[in-house]
């Protein structure tokens, strides 16, 4: 490089190459850190994307990722001597270290790859690799999480491959060569042309890309600022005491109370919706005496009680997961509907999300003392997960998710079921949906060994409660299960059986009976129009 002096190739629009007709490296250069950005600009758009669609709990941007893992790894004197560098602007500069890092070994690649394609492609994908490793490190991370840097680093390294050939064949890399002829010139001009316009093309997709994914997070980030900014009141009465939370220990059960994590998620929002505590209004109207309108700061100020309460799908199929058990902190709706005093001919409150899904549940199930139907706040003692609802959602004792549990709350209009109807209503399913009684079998799942056996489930009739639970092997007698201690009848119930299991293939089936001595029917239905039953049943083959 004889002439580093004309400056760099981002401020000459036409570096000069060597005499001897060796390339310079600038634009090859240059190609890898377009390449780079639209890898980096891709990577955080579709992750921004991964989300705001609430499939991912982990860190799916690779930049924040290897920004956590970085700091995470920090000794204490480097930490400290970044804070009295920078000051509150430390993560600024992490960031910014992490962006020349990576332009730096775009470049790199780019220069490398212009002499040996794989070696130089190998280099971006040794820097992926870093990533996803750190993507990999966060908390809460899944395979998931991977896609979007993976998308990214195949847009990359197609970009950077393309962009190449095309400087490759311009006479950008071949000028003064010797054995330049008037027709390679035109090729070599055609090229050149064609490569500055995919460079420029290329950078102008990552800015894009990259103010595309900022724009997206952003509102994400708000959101979980406010969250985390949220400190949730102490609840008022009586608490779930620790024997109603209590489970049974049989290993494969499930939990008494679902992890957060895990706990189903259904909904019809395709990106979640992200409303802060600050925008989240309250409106309760329609055919009532007094109009209610309150902000989220009023909705704390109320008494906020505490309840284990179990969700359950109207779709869950016989056997399906699509059921959680949780302990929800909330307002109780009943006091709402008392101060706005509903009138005599309302008989439904269809509820609305900020994004437009509705619900109509029975007045009388909302107003009813002795069910604590509660606007939410809370799950497990932190505020709600934004998929689940942050900041507010219902959450009805008995009644299927469909027509009552309204995540991202904010108008509830009482009304008639002559007069309004709720989403899924128009598309197929009973206006009402009281939860059937059903029971599911967790373990044994496939094989077991032959002796003492532990079968185990959960059973449910919300609001009825569960009175007892029975199995019955290969369709002989039922015989009764034992009961866990924990649960109330707003949940479900663990239960176990012990079974003295020999060896060859068996069927188990197994069956509720809720407080009202009804028993679960072994009548099969789909789950439309509302609600599955028949009798879960497993083969199990016994060795
Ligand atoms: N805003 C909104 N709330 C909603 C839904 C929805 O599609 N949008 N689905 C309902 C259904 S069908 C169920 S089963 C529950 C599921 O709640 P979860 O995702 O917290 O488990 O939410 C209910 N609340
Ligand atoms: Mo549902």
């Amino acid at each position: 490089m004889n002439d580093s002096s004309s400056g760099t190739a981002t401020t000459t629009a036409r570096p000069a190459t060597q005499p001897t007709g060796r390339p310079t490296i600038w634009w090859p250069a240059l190609a890898g850190i377009v390449a780079g950005a639209l890898t980096v600009s891709v990577a955080e758009l579709l992750a921004a994307l991964l989300v705001r669609s609430g499939h991912s709990q982990g860190t799916p941007s690779p930049v924040v990722a290897l920004g956590q893992a970085f700091i995470d790894r920090t000794p204490l004197w480097l930490k400290n001597l970044a804070v009295s560098t920078f000051g509150t602007h430390d993560k600024q500069a992490l960031l910014t270290g992490i962006a020349a890092v990576v332009v730096v070994v775009a470049a790199v690649a780019g220069i490398v790859a212009a002499r040996h394609r794989v070696a130089g492609l190998l280099v971006v994908v040794a820097m992926a690799a870093v990533a996803g490793f750190a993507v990999l490190s966060r908390p809460k991370s899944s395979g998931t999480d991977l896609f979007p840097l993976v998308i990214g680093t195949v847009v990359g390294l197609f970009a950077l491959s393309k962009l190449l050939d095309r400087w490759a064949r311009s006479d950008l890399a071949r000028a003064d060569d010797p054995a330049d002829t008037p027709s390679t010139r035109i090729d070599g001009d055609l090229a050149r042309r064609s490569f500055l316009r995919a460079l420029a093309g290329g950078g102008a997709f990552a800015v894009l890309a990259g103010v595309g994914a900022q724009v997206i997070a952003h509102a994400s980030r708000a959101v979980q600022a406010s969250r985390a900014a949220l400190a949730l009141p102490a609840p008022t009465g009586a608490t779930p005491t620790p024997a109603q939370l209590a489970g049974l220990d049989v290993p494969g059960l499930s939990p008494m109370v679902t992890p957060p994590e895990d706990f189903y998620r259904i909904d019809t929002a395709l990106s979640v919706p992200q409303l802060s505590t600050q925008d989240w209004h309250l409106r309760v109207h329609g055919m009532v005496e007094h109009e209610i309108r309150m902000t989220f700061a009023d909705l704390l100020a109320l008494p906020m009680i505490e309840r284990q309460t179990t969700l359950t799908c109207v779709s869950n199929e016989v056997g399906g997961d699509l059921i959680g058990n949780q302990v929800w902190l909330g307002h109780p709706i009943r006091e709402l509907l008392a101060r706005a005093q509903p009138t005599q001919d309302a008989d439904m409150v269809l509820s609305t999300s900020i994004d437009g899904f509705t619900a109509g549940t029975p007045l009388e199930a909302l107003t009813d003392d002795h069910r604590d139907a509660l606007l939410a706040v809370a799950m497990g003692g932190e505020p709600l997960p934004v998929e689940h609802g942050f900041p507010v959602r219902m959450v009805v004792p008995g009644l299927y998710g469909y027509v009552s549990a309204t995540k991202w709350v904010v108008d509830l209009e009482v009304t008639r079921f002559d007069q309004a109807e709720g989403y899924w209503t128009p598309r197929g399913w009973s206006a009402l949906g009281p939860i059937k009684t059903g029971s599911r079998i967790d373990v044994p799942r496939g094989k077991a060994k032959a002796g003492k056996v532990a079968v185990a489930g959960v059973a449910w009739a919300q609001h009825r409660g569960i009175e007892r639970v029975e199995v019955r092997v290969d369709e002989g007698a039922w015989a009764p299960a034992r009961l866990g201690d924990g649960g109330t009848a707003d949940t479900w119930k663990q239960w176990v059986y012990e079974w003295d299991a020999s060896p060859g293939k068996h069927t188990l089936q197994v069956r509720a009976t809720d407080a009202q001595d009804d028993v679960q029917t072994g009548d099969e239905a789909t789950p439309a129009p509302n609600g599955a039953t028949g009798w879960h049943t497993v083969s199990v083959t016994i060795t």
